[in-house]
C-alpha cells in the first residue's frame, strides 16, 4: 500500500465483475487515494501477452471508486419496504442483526430457509456471493444453487450432448480455421474473454472468412466480419436445421465421423432404449412430421433468403475446418436448449469436433481454463439442497412444493420430493438480482415487497441499488481496490492477476470476506470461517493452491508483490483441442453421455418425457411469445436486449463518463419508426402487459425490421405510476424458464412501441 506523499505505479487487475474478460490496471496511488488508471498497453513493457488491454469500463473505473454515492456505513430500514427509506446505523447494530435474523429464521423453519441468490457483482476469489455462502455453510448449512443466468441451457445441454462444457480449442487455434460463423456472438462489444476479438482478427488475417448471424450490425460486424446475416431472433433454430436439410441432402456431411462417433443421426444409429423414434435425419428430411425443412420453409421463419442458407450451409461444411462459436443471448430463450443443440449438430456432421480449425460448438469452454472463481473454498452444504438460480421466487412463492420437476437437486440423498421449507431470508451479496436483473420485475417486487414471504433481506454492496432499496439492512462493501483478490480468465486465459490492496476501505465500509468473518464471529463460528486467515492471507493460500493444482512455476504472493508483477501467465505454444482424444479413438475416450457418442439424439431429453417442448433431436418451436403468435397483434415488435460496453450488467449503472460515452438508447428499424411516427432522438414508451419503461430511441438500418434492441441492466427507477424511468428491459421481461434446464429466457419478450410526449 503506497502511504507516503510519493506516487506509486502498482500494477493491479481490473475489478473482476462478471464482465466477460480479465484485463490489467496501472494505477498510480498518491496519499492514500487512486489517482489515475492505465491499462496494459505499452508494447515496451508489455505485463501480459497478448496485452490485456482495458475496455471503456476499467479505463473510466475511477468514477466508479470515487463516486459521491458510494455506500460508507450500514443502514437499516426506516419506511416500507422496497421504499428506499434508511437510517445510518453502527457496524455493532448491523452486525448483531444479522447474526440474530439468521439465528431466528434458520430456528424458526431451518436451514432450507436460508438464501444467498445468484449474483455476481465481485469474483476476485475473496469478493463476492461465495464469501457468504462460505459463512452459511459453516453455519449449518443453507438452501443452494446451480446454474447461472448467463448459460442457464447452454451449461446443461452442452454436457448432455458431448458430456462435457470443456469442449472448445484454446483460442489460438482459431488461427487454422477457414471460416468463423459468430453466432449471435459480439465479443468486440460483449466480452468473451478478453482478446477473443483479437484473435478472431488474426484469423482473419490468416485467410478465416468470418461471418456474423445477428440480428443487429454489431460492433463485431462492423470491426470484425466479411457478412452480416441478420435473422430473426428465436429462429436460429430453423436456420441452424435448414443448413443441415443442404448438407444431408447434398451429400456433403462427414459419414466416418458420424459413424464413429455419433448417435441417433439415423434410423440405423438410433439407442436400443429409443429405437424407432425420431432421428435427426427423420426430422431434418421431414420424414415422420411431413415438413422438409428446407432453405424455403426456413426463409419464412427467419427472414434469411433461401439462396443465402444454401451458401451458407456448403460454405460451413466444404471451406476446411470451422468454426461456429455460438453467443450466449440465443439460449437465454424459450427453448434455449434446442439452439445449443442445434450448433453442435451442425458442428458434428461435418466433422468438425476434435480437429485444429474446427469447434465442437455449444459452450466450449477451453479445457485448458483456470478453476477461475471457484477457488475460494465454499466449504460442503450440509443441507444439502439446490434449486435452478432461475427459480428463487418460486422457492419464495411455494418452496415446500418444488421438487424434482422443478429441478430440485439433493432430494435423493436427503430422502424427500420437496424442498423443506419456502425461502424466507435473502442475504444479497454482489448482486443486483432481486429487483433488477431478474425478470418481470412489477411481479418479482410484489413478492419481495410482501413481508410475510421473505421475512428479511440483507444487501451487502457498494452502492444503494435497486436492489439495496428491498433490503431490511444494507451492508457496506469496499472496492476491490480496496482490498485482496486474484483473478483469472473469465473462460479463457491461462493466467492469473493479482489485485494488492491499493488504498483503505471508503468510510466505514468492510471487505466481503470481513463482514462474513465479522458475521461469523458472532455466531460463535468466527475460527471455523476465516481458519485463522485474512485477506492477504487467504489470497497467499489460493497461490499456493495454484501452484499445486494448475500453474507450477507460479510465483509465490510475496515475490508478485515485490515484483510489482500484477499478472503470472503461461503463453499458450500449442493450442489444446478439445474432445481430440475420443475423435482419435471413441472407443478408448467415450464421451460422458449415456451412450459415450455425441447425441445427436440426447437419450436425457427422451428419459425427460415433454418431447413437445424438450424433443429428443434438436427442433425448431415456435416461442411462447413470437411474431408469429397471437400476442404480436397486441405487442408487434421482438425486444432483445444485448450486454453492453456501458456497463457491467447493472455495475457502472451510475458511471456518468460511461453513461456519456455509450448512452442509452433503443435501437428501432427506420420502417417501425415511420410507422409510428418516430423522429430519431424521440422518447419513447416501450411495454406489454408486464410493465412498461421510457427510453430515447435511435433509429437505425443496423437492426432488422420488427426487431428492436434495449441493452439490458440500467438500474430500476419506477415512477408514481410504476413506469420505468431509465430504459430497464426487466420490466417487460418474463419470469418462465427453458423447459429442459430450468435456464433464464429473458430475451423472449414481444412489445410495442409508442411515442411518450415529454411531461413538462
Ligand atoms: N460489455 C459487456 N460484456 C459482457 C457483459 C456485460 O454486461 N457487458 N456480460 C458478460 C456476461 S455475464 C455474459 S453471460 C456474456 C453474455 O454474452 P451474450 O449473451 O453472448 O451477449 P449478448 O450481448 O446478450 O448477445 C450477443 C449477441 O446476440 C444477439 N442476439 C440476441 N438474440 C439473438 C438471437 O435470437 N439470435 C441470434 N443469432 N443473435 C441474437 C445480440 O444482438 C447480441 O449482439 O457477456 C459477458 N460480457
Ligand atoms: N433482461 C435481461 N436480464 C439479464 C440478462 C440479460 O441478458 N437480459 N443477463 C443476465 C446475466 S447473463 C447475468 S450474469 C446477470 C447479472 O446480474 P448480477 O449478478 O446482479 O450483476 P450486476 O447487475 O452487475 O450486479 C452486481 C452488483 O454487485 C455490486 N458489486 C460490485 N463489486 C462488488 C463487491 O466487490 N462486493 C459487493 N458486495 N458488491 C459488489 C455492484 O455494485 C452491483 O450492484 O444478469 C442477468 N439479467
Ligand atoms: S473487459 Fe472487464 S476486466 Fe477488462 S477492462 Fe473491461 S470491465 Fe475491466
Ligand atoms: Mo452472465
Amino acid at each position: 500500500m503506497a502511504t507516503a506523499a510519493e506516487t506509486k505505479v502498482i500494477r493491479t487487475g481490473c475489478p473482476a465483475h462478471n464482465c466477460g474478460g480479465r484485463c490489467l490496471l496501472r494505477a498510480h496511488v498518491q496519499d492514500g487515494r487512486i489517482l489515475r488508471l492505465e491499462t496494459d498497453d505499452r508494447p515496451e513493457d508489455p505485463i501480459a501477452s497478448p496485452q490485456l488491454r482495458a475496455c471503456t469500463r476499467g479505463r473510466a473505473y475511477l468514477r466508479r471508486q470515487y463516486h459521491p454515492d458510494r455506500l460508507t456505513t450500514p443502514l437499516r430500514r426506516t419506511g416500507k419496504r422496497g421504499a428506499g427509506e434508511f437510517a445510518p446505523i453502527s457496524w455493532d447494530e448491523a452486525l448483531d442483526e444479522m447474526a440474530g435474523q439468521l439465528t431466528r429464521i434458520r430456528d424458526t423453519y431451518g436451514h432450507g430457509a436460508l438464501f444467498v441468490p445468484y449474483g455476481t457483482g465481485g469474483y476476485t476469489q475473496l469478493t463476492g456471493a461465495q464469501t457468504a455462502r462460505r459463512l452459511l455453510n459453516c453455519f449449518g448449512g443453507q438452501l443452494s444453487y446451480y446454474n447461472s443466468y448467463s448459460w442457464g441451457a447452454t451449461n446443461i445441454v452442452t454436457p448432455a450432448t458431448v458430456g462435457t462444457t470443456k469442449c472448445g480449442n484454446d483460442r489460438q487455434d482459431w488461427l487454422n480455421a477457414k471460416l468463423i460463423l459468430m453466432w449471435g456472438w459480439n465479443p468486440a462489444e460483449a466480452r468473451d474473454g478478453t482478446n477473443s476479438d483479437y484473435f478472431i482478427l488474426q484469423a482473419r488475417r490468416n485467410g478465416a472468412r468470418v461471418v456474423c448471424l445477428d440480428p443487429r450490425h454489431t460492433a463485431s460486424c462492423a470491426s470484425l466480419a466479411d457478412e452480416w446475416i441478420p435473422l430473426r431472433p428465436g429462429t436460429d433454430t430453423a436456420l441452424m436445421t435448414a443448413m443441415a436439410h443442404v448438407i444431408i441432402t447434398e451429400d456433403l456431411h462427414d459419414l466416418d465421423f458420424i459413424d464413429r462417433c455419433c448417435s441417433g443421426f439415423d434410423q440405423g444409429q438410433m439407442p436400443d432404449e429409443a429405437a424407432g423414434e425420431e432421428s435427426y435425419v427423420d426430422y431434418v428430411l421431414g420424414i415422420r412430421d411431413g415438413v422438409p425443412k428446407t432453405p424455403e420453409w426456413a426463409e419464412h421463419i427467419t427472414a434469411v433468403p433461401r439462396d443465402t442458407t444454401v451458401r451458407l450451409a456448403r460454405e460451413y461444411a466444404t471451406a476446411g475446418p470451422a468454426v461456429l462459436y455460438q453467443g450466449y443471448a440465443m439460449q437465454r430463450r424459450a427453448y434455449g436448449e434446442q439452439v445449443v443443440r442445434a450448433g453442435m449438430a451442425l458442428a458434428a456432421i461435418t466433422g468438425n469436433v476434435g480437429i485444429k480449425g474446427g469447434w465442437a460448438s455449444g459452450l466450449s469452454s477451453q479445457p485448458t481454463a483456470g478453476p477461475y472463481w471457484s477457488k475460494f473454498p465454499e466449504g460442503e452444504n450440509p443441507h444439502g439442497l439446490s434449486i435452478p438460480c432461475f427459480l428463487w421466487t418460486e422457492a419464495v412463492l411455494r418452496g415446500r412444493e418444488m421438487g424434482r420437476d422443478h429441478g430440485v437437486l439433493g432430494l435423493d440423498a436427503r430422502d424427500r420430493d420437496t424442498l423443506d421449507s419456502d425461502i424466507k431470508l435473502i442475504w444479497s451479496v454482489a448482486s443486483n438480482v432481486l429487483a433488477n436483473q431478474h425478470a418481470n420485475l412489477n411481479w418479482t417486487t410484489e413478492i419481495l415487497r410482501d413481508e410475510s414471504l421473505v421475512e428479511f433481506i440483507a444487501v451487502q454492496d457498494n452502492f444503494l441499488t435497486p436492489t439495496a432499496r428491498f433490503a431490511d439492512l444494507v451492508l457496506p462493501a469496499c472496492t476491490q481496490f480496496e482490498t485482496w483478490g486474484l483473478a483469472d480468465g473469465w473462460k479463457y486465459g491461462q493466467e492469473v492477476i493479482l489485485l494488492p490492496q491499493l488504498v483503505e476501505p471508503l468510510g466505514q465500509s468492510r471487505s466481503d470476506f470481513r463482514i462474513c468473518a465479522d458475521i461469523a464471529a458472532r455466531l460463535g463460528i468466527g475460527e471455523a470461517y476465516t481458519e485463522g486467515r485474512d485477506e492477504r492471507a487467504w489470497t497467499e493460500w489460493i497461490v499456493d493452491r495454484y501452484r499445486e493444482e494448475w500453474l507450477p512455476d507460479i510465483p509465490t504472493l510475496d515475490e508478485m508483490v515485490e515484483q510489482n508483477l500484477g499478472a503470472y501467465t503461461e503463453p499458450v505454444t500449442e493450442p489444446v483441442i478439445g474432445l481430440a482424444d475420443f475423435r482419435s479413438d471413441p472407443g478408448a475416450h467415450p464421451l460422458a453421455t449415456p451412450s459415450g457418442r455425441i447425441e445427436l439424439f440426447s437419450l436425457d431429453m427422451h428419459r425427460f418425457g415433454q418431447p413437445e417442448h424438450v424433443p429428443a433431436v434438436p427442433k425448431y418451436i415456435q416461442e411462447w411469445e413470437s411474431p408469429f403468435g397471437a400476442e404480436a397483434a397486441q405487442f408487434p415488435l421482438q425486444c432483445i436486449a444485448n450486454h453492453t460496453l456501458a456497463r457491467v450488467h447493472s455495475t457502472h449503472e451510475n458511471n456518468d463518463w460511461l453513461r456519456e460515452a455509450h448512452p442509452h438508447r433503443i435501437w428501432i428499424h427506420p420502417l417501425d419508426a415511420e410507422a409510428r411516427g418516430l423522429a430519431d432522438g424521440d422518447l419513447v414508451r416501450v411495454f406489454n402487459d408486464r410493465g412498461a419503461t421510457v427510453v430515447p430511441c435511435v433509429i437505425t438500418r443496423r437492426i432488422l425490421p420488427g426487431v428492436v434492441n434495449l441493452p439490458q441492466g440500467t438500474w430500476w427507477t419506477p415512477d408514481d405510476e410504476g413506469v420505468d424511468q431509465r430504459g430497464s428491459i426487466n420490466v417487460l421481461t418474463s419470469e418462465r424458464w427453458t423447459p429442459f434446464a430450468f435456464g433464464a429466457a429473458l430475451q423472449t419478450v414481444m412489445v410495442q412501441i409508442a411515442r411518450e410526449e415529454a411531461s413538462s
